[in-house]
Parts: structure tokens; C-alpha cells; sequence
């Protein structure tokens, strides 16, 4: 009997020892040593940056850290100042991520250098698009960890708080401060009541570790949960509705972030439904929430039906307005001017608006990046996008510099939108995590490389189990972070090349946006949700004409860039498509036919999808068997919908372009009628 027992005990703890569900993110135990922490500032947050360090540290055995809490012009916002004895900060969250930060150089095995730490932008913002009956938009990672259905959503429970906890700990540790709890598609009961008792339980586990909630609302709110006959945001009595509305929020949760709004976009309601502007419907809120410190996003994700190139409707709608939003506006713009595609060149709108704060709108989900089945790492599109110049005001205007306070002093801001879900692994993939890393980590620090993020997050996430503080072996590196990492790097333009190379875009299924649809229309469906709309191709050539001779969305640009992409000669090819309806002869910088050039290409990202499984079942070793298996299933998968793609694509356009696929690619495997029929299955 006793050794029955013994055995049961055995197995459990073999059971804690190896398991490896991915739960803990890039926030694991090491080898651990003893340290004195020494602070004379009490707080909530003071106290968790202490345990952490207590409870994580690598460092020199019996060294004592002083956390020091006083002004210093060195640092701005929640920065830091670092060095191995102290950390400075002027603000408790600062201390805090400073911490954290520490404790990564120590888990990375970095040298601790006396430095300063100041995060890019104010604001570092999550956007969670999630519903109230516990789904998620575009969400592949289970269920939201907010809500629940209708009756569940009056009851919180011990275990929701402990998971709103650990969330907010992985968030600190990149320095994200800010989540916005609800899908931006906004049902108007999260303004009820009852609801916001929810909120301010969340807020309350969140707030200590420096995270404030924001909630997305719903524009015609005051007609729907106020009972008004009207939400015209001219109206006294719908204004003083958002007055009392705010106040009532403060009330509870004091340090609340603010409202993100969709507004007069994809059929959400907005100012226009009552004959007013943006301006007349974000400066209303935004006079409402003044008094308590918040803040608006009010979103440019805006097009309308019309024959003018959906391209170009954000900036045409926007710009007029520059200038004339409330200090406490900031304008919520994606990074591309369409809709978060593999690959778009910037929205016009970064550049374009110098008296108005902008905050480019990331998506960490992977929505049209094959959700959480393909392994993409974002960090590349993301680091494209922040440090490309807009020629704004001269060489040098970055995304980022134009974003960060660099060029103008504005409020600034960040959003993500967030892959997380109750997914034992929070993210549906393991290496989907590596966006929320990603994200945080640029949010804080726009200069950082991708490659810098990958190397960290992979020390961080598949560290070896050491018993000592030795750090990494040459052969882990060699045979592990080398070439996972290089996986990594190459995967978004991978990804790129089998889904919609050359600035093609938005050739997806409609709604699940997964598979390929470039066929994809319907009667009586607007055309702009319609496929063919993006690529328009023809027996001459493909691609949608944005130059002067077409819908002129070049014209958007600064020079250089208006002249370079309007030129089908000098406009980068990974745009051509996007710029240019190129002909299928067009010779691109390799000498090929554009035709051949897009098979090769197709081929291309095959190819890569199915080396990473080569990298991945060469990396076995050194990964635990679960992680191992399932991404490994994953890539399978993955491999298998690349050639879907290619397949799909090479079919289709090759009923246009009525030329041969070169012959020394390999052969479709599939039909295209098979294809059309069956979707492309998602396992
Ligand atoms: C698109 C999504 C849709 C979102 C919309 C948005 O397909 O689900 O509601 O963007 O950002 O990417 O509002």
C-alpha cells in the first residue's frame, strides 16, 4: 500500500516536473539565488516587483537591490533606470518593469549595464475583441478570459481572478499598461449597470500591476441602454447622458483608461447616422470623460461602399478634420490602409495628419495570417511597418517617429489586437505567444530588431533546464536558437509568399478569412467585400491600378514615395500588385515574366513551409514532448495549406493568364473545383 502510494506521489511530481502545457509563457523558474531587495516605498506594485525579484533571481548569490523611487530627469513616463545594484524609477510601475527587466537580462544571461529605459510610446494597448456571450472575434485560442454568457457574467470566480492575474503579470513583464476588455464591434450592455460591476473586478486585480481597463463602446448607447429617442451627439440630452455615464464609471474604477470607438464603420453606428462628423462624435465623448483624465481612440477603420478604392477612403475622410480634435482624441489607425493583409505598404494617414495624435493599430491575432494554426512570427511586418519612412517632414520620418512624440509632441499610443484565450497556452499556438511578446516588446521599444525579440522570447520560453547558472550550451545554440530563430524570421515572408506575394491582397475565403478565394463573390454582396475587387485580373494582367491613371491613392503619399510606387518600374515589387494592374509580361527584377515570377514565387513559400519542419523534428532534442508534438502537428498542417494556397492561386489566375505554369515547378496536387467546393479545411 505505502509503496502504491509512493509511487502515485512519484508520478505526480514526474508529472509537474515535465509538464509542459505552455501555460507559463516566457515567464519561467530557474535556477534560483538568494538576494536582498531593499525599497522604503510601500505599494501594491512595489511589493509584486519585490517578490518577483525575490522569487526569480540568477543573479550574484546574497546581492542586495535597491528599488529607489525618486524624480529623475533621465526618465520619462514609467521608464526606468538600470544597473546591477538599483533600480530608479519615478513612477511604482517603473519600478516594476524595471524588474522584470532585469530579471530577463539575468534568464537571458546578459550583462546588467548601467542604462536608461524609457517605453516608446505612453500608452501600450491591448484590444481584446471580445463578446459577451465568451466568444472572440476573429479570436483562434478558445474563449474570452472576460466574459462568459449573459447569466455567468454577474459571477466571478476565484479562478477567474487568478487568471486575470497571471495575465496581467505576462503583460507587465513586456510593459503593456492597458487593455480594452470588449470587441470593438461594441454591444451597448457593457455600458449597463451590471455589467461595469464586472469591469471593476477587473480592474481591481489589474490596476497593481499597472494595467488600466478601457472599454470599447457602443455610439447609439444612449438610445439603447439610456432609453433616449436619439444618440446625436449634438443633442443635450444624449451629452449629458455620457456625463453621467463617465462619472458613474469613475466612480467605481478611478483610474479608468477611456472609451475606443468604432463609430459609422462596417454598419457599427456613429456620428454620420445622425448627420454629424467624426469630429462633432469624438469630441463629445471625449468632453465627457475630460473632468476624470480619460481619453478617446476614435478609429479611422473606415470605408464606405462607393466606387472610390477602399484604399483611400481613410485618409480622404480623416485628413479634413487635422486639427480639430480634442487633446484627449487620439485617432486609432491599422497599420495598412485596407484591413491587417500579410503584407500592405503603411496607411497614407501615418505622415498625412501633423496636428492630431495618431496610434497605429496592430493585430497580434492572426486573422488573415492562417489564425493559430500557422506559425508566423509578426515581428517583421511590424518592424517593416514602424521604420518606414513617410518622408513626413524630410528623410528619416519613420511610422515610428511620427508615432512616438519624436517629430510631434502629441500623447502617444500603441493597440494590439489581442490573441489571447482560455487556451491552456493562452494563444492556440506555442509560438503565437512570440506576437504578444513581439508586440509588447515594440510597443515599449519601437527600435528594437525582430531579431533581437526572437532571441530573447526563445531563451525566455524553451530555456534548457539547467541545474546551474551556467547559461546556454554552444550546441543548444548552434542546434536550437540558431535555427529556430532563423524559422522564425523567415516566417511572415514565407507566409507572404504562399498566401499573396507581390502586393496582392485580400484573396481570401470570405468571412474566415483562412484559406484562398480569390474567385469569391456573390450577388448582390458590396464589391468591396468581394475578391476579384482586389486583384482584378484579366487576359492582360493583375492587380489593382493606384496610380494616377487608376484610383490615384499614390497621390496619398509624400514624395518621394508618391513618384517611386506610381512608376511600375520603381515601385518595390513586393507593392507591384498593390499599385500597379501589371501585365502578365511585366519582367520583373529577376528577368522573369511577372506570370512565371508568381509561380516561382508560390513555390517558393512552399518550399520554406516545408523546411520549417526540417528545422522543427531536427529541434526535437531540445523541446519538451509536448510543445514538441504539437507544434509539430501544426506545421503539418501548415505545409498541407501552403499548398493549398498555391495550388488555389496558380489554377485560378492561370485561367487570366493562359500561359503554362513552369515546368520545373511541382505540379498542383489539387483541382480547383475541388478546392472551390471543399474550402480549405481548418483542422
Ligand atoms: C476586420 C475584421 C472584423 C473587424 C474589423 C475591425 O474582419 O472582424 O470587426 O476588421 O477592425 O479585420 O473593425
Amino acid at each position: 500500500m505505502q509503496k502504491k502510494i509512493y509511487i502515485i506521489i512519484l508520478l505526480c511530481f514526474s508529472f509537474l516536473v515535465n509538464a509542459e502545457d505552455g501555460h507559463q509563457l516566457w515567464l519561467r523558474k530557474g535556477y534560483l539565488n538568494k538576494v536582498i531587495v531593499v525599497c522604503s516605498k510601500k505599494s501594491e506594485t512595489i511589493s509584486i516587483a519585490k517578490q518577483e525579484l525575490l522569487s526569480n533571481w540568477q543573479g550574484t548569490p546574497g546581492a542586495t537591490i535597491n528599488l529607489v523611487l525618486k524624480k529623475d530627469k533621465r526618465i520619462t513616463g514609467d521608464g526606468f533606470i538600470l544597473s546591477e545594484v538599483s533600480i530608479r524609477a519615478n513612477t511604482d510601475a517603473g519600478i516594476l518593469y524595471g524588474a522584470y527587466e532585469l530579471l530577463r537580462q539575468q534568464q537571458t544571461f546578459q550583462k546588467t549595464e548601467e542604462k536608461v529605459y524609457n517605453p516608446s510610446y505612453d500608452l501600450r494597448l491591448l484590444n481584446h475583441w471580445d463578446n459577451f456571450n465568451g466568444s472572440v472575434e476573429r479570436g483562434y485560442a478558445g474563449l474570452s478570459i472576460f466574459w462568459r454568457d449573459e447569466l455567468n457574467n454577474q459571477f466571478v470566480t476565484e479562478n477567474d481572478k487568478m487568471l486575470w492575474k497571471e495575465y496581467a503579470r505576462a503583460n507587465a513583464s513586456i510593459g503593456i499598461n492597458g487593455t480594452v476588455l470588449n470587441n470593438v464591434n461594441a454591444s451597448s450592455d457593457i455600458l449597463k449597470s451590471e455589467t461595469l460591476t464586472r469591469v471593476k473586478t477587473i480592474a481591481d486585480v489589474l490596476r497593481f500591476y499597472g494595467i488600466r481597463v478601457y472599454l470599447s463602446v457602443n455610439f447609439n448607447s444612449p438610445a439603447i441602454v439610456g432609453g433616449l429617442k436619439t444618440s446625436d451627439p449634438l443633442d443635450k440630452e444624449v451629452i449629458k447622458w455620457w456625463k453621467t455615464k463617465s462619472k458613474e464609471i469613475y466612480k467605481l474604477i478611478p483610474d479608468f483608461g477611456g472609451f475606443l470607438v468604432k463609430a459609422s464603420s462596417e454598419g457599427q453606428p456613429g456620428p454620420h447616422d445622425f448627420g454629424r462628423s467624426h469630429v462633432d462624435g469624438a469630441n463629445m465623448l471625449a468632453d465627457a470623460i475630460k473632468p476624470h483624465g480619460g481619453i478617446v481612440m476614435w478609429r479611422a477603420f473606415v470605408y464606405s461602399p462607393t466606387e472610390d478604392d477602399r484604399a483611400k477612403q481613410a485618409y480622404a475622410e480623416f485628413l479634413p478634420f487635422d486639427g480639430q480634435f480634442r487633446d484627449n482624441v487620439i485617432i486609432q489607425v491599422k497599420n495598412g490602409s485596407i484591413d491587417f493583409q500579410p503584407r500592405e505598404p503603411f496607411s497614407p494617414l501615418f505622415g498625412a495628419m501633423k496636428k492630431t495624435a495618431l496610434m497605429p493599430e496592430l493585430q497580434i491575432t492572426q486573422e488573415y495570417l492562417g489564425h493559430s494554426i500557422h506559425l508566423v512570427f509578426l515581428s517583421p511586418m511590424w518592424e517593416e511597418f514602424l521604420q518606414t519612412d513617410t518622408y513626413q517632414e524630410g528623410t528619416g520620418s519613420t511610422v515610428a517617429k511620427c508615432t512616438d512624440g519624436t517629430i510631434f509632441k502629441q500623447r502617444t499610443a500603441i493597440a494590439g489586437v489581442a490573441n489571447i484565450g482560455t487556451d491552456t497556452n493562452w494563444c492556440g499556438h506555442h509560438f503565437a505567444q512570440a506576437n504578444w511578446y513581439a508586440f509588447g516588446r515594440l510597443a515599449w521599444n519601437n527600435q528594437l530588431s525582430s531579431e533581437q525579440i526572437a532571441d530573447e522570447w526563445i531563451k525566455l520560453t524553451f530555456r534548457p533546464n539547467t541545474k546551474n547558472n551556467e547559461g546556454f550550451t554552444k550546441e543548444w545554440f548552434d542546434n536550437f536558437l540558431i535555427p529556430v530563430k532563423q524559422m522564425m524570421l523567415d516566417s511572415r515572408e514565407a507566409a507572404v509568399d504562399y498566401m499573396m506575394p507581390f502586393g496582392f491582397h485580400h484573396i481570401f475565403q470570405a468571412s474566415h478569412h483562412y484559406g484562398p478565394g480569390p474567385w469569391w463573390e456573390r450577388e448582390g454582396v458590396r464589391k468591396d467585400w468581394t475578391m476579384p475587387y482586389y486583384h482584378k485580373a484579366d487576359s492582360f494582367g493583375v492587380g489593382f491600378n493606384r496610380t494616377a491613371t487608376g484610383s490615384n491613392a499614390v497621390a496619398q503619399y509624400h514624395e518621394p514615395l508618391n513618384t517611386q510606387y506610381g512608376d511600375i518600374n520603381t515601385c518595390p515589387e513586393k507593392y507591384l500588385l498593390w499599385f500597379h494592374h501589371a501585365p502578365w509580361s511585366h519582367k520583373m527584377n529577376s528577368g522573369r515574366t511577372l506570370w512565371d515570377e508568381i509561380c516561382y514565387r508560390y513555390d517558393d513559400g512552399v518550399n520554406q513551409v516545408r523546411y520549417f519542419q526540417v528545422v522543427w523534428d531536427k529541434a526535437q532534442p531540445y523541446v519538451d514532448a509536448e510543445r514538441f508534438v504539437e507544434v509539430q502537428r501544426k506545421l503539418r498542417y501548415q505545409a498541407q495549406n501552403a499548398q493549398v494556397w498555391k495550388d488555389a492561386c496558380l489554377l485560378y489566375f492561370q485561367q487570366f493568364s493562359q500561359q503554362p505554369i513552369p515546368y520545373d515547378i511541382e505540379r498542383p496536387i489539387h483541382n480547383l473545383d475541388d478546392i472551390k467546393k471543399n474550402d480549405m479545411d481548418r483542422p
